[in-house]
């Protein structure tokens, strides 16, 4: 049987460290599926949630050009997205919901999760986590947040694991 495929995209503002999450998140490129159109490769992971494998085909932002057919084959088919905030800028927590709303008038049936990243940068954290939870409250399709280090790894698997399981029961 074919593996099931979860494309999954890395959103959020410059600098959250969307990139640093998917490299600490894959091991090893498997595949050789650059994409011309979009000047990209995906990052692919395989794991088992439940029994089931599942391929992680993720997608980072930064590939992403302004121009509509590009945005679009990029957003189009997603299952889910990771919403990635820096924990030390607070500000970067006030562009979650234009994420959201743009990834979903690209694609309705996604599911995301809120992101909290660099929690290893303790003296310096602006974001708590009530403010973490109000933005989930508020951002549709949204199944919660999740503190993450990039750096040290904590929690990567997990918050893909998370949402990979969310949408595996939908
Ligand atoms: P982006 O892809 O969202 O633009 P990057 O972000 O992955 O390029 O990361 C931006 C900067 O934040 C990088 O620093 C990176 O090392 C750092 N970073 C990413 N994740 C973490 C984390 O969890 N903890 C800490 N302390 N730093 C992190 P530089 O200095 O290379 O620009
Ligand atoms: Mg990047």
């Amino acid at each position: 049987m074919d593996k099931l495929t979860f494309k999954i995209l890395l959103l959020g503002d410059r600098a959250t460290g969307k990139t640093s999450v998917v490299r600490k998140f894959v091991h090893e490129k498997f595949s050789r599926e650059y994409l011309e159109t979009i000047g990209m490769e995906p990052y692919n992971q395989y794991e088992t949630i439940d029994d089931t494998d599942i391929r992680f085909s993720v997608w980072d932002i930064a590939a992403r050009e302004n121009f509509k057919p590009l945005r679009s084959f990029f957003y189009k088919g997603a299952k889910g997205a990771l919403i990635v905030v820096d924990l030390a800028r607070k500000e970067t927590l006030q562009n979650v919901s234009k994420w959201v709303q743009e990834a979903l008038s690209f694609f309705k049936k996604q599911a995301f999760i809120l992101v909290g990243n660099k929690m290893d940068l303790v003296d310096q954290i602006q974001i708590t986590d009530n403010e973490l939870q109000v933005a989930v409250g508020k951002l549709p399709q949204c199944i919660g947040y999740i503190k993450t280090s990039a750096l040290t790894g904590d929690n990567i698997r997990e918050a893909f694991l998370k949402l990979g399981k969310n949408i595996l029961d939908s």
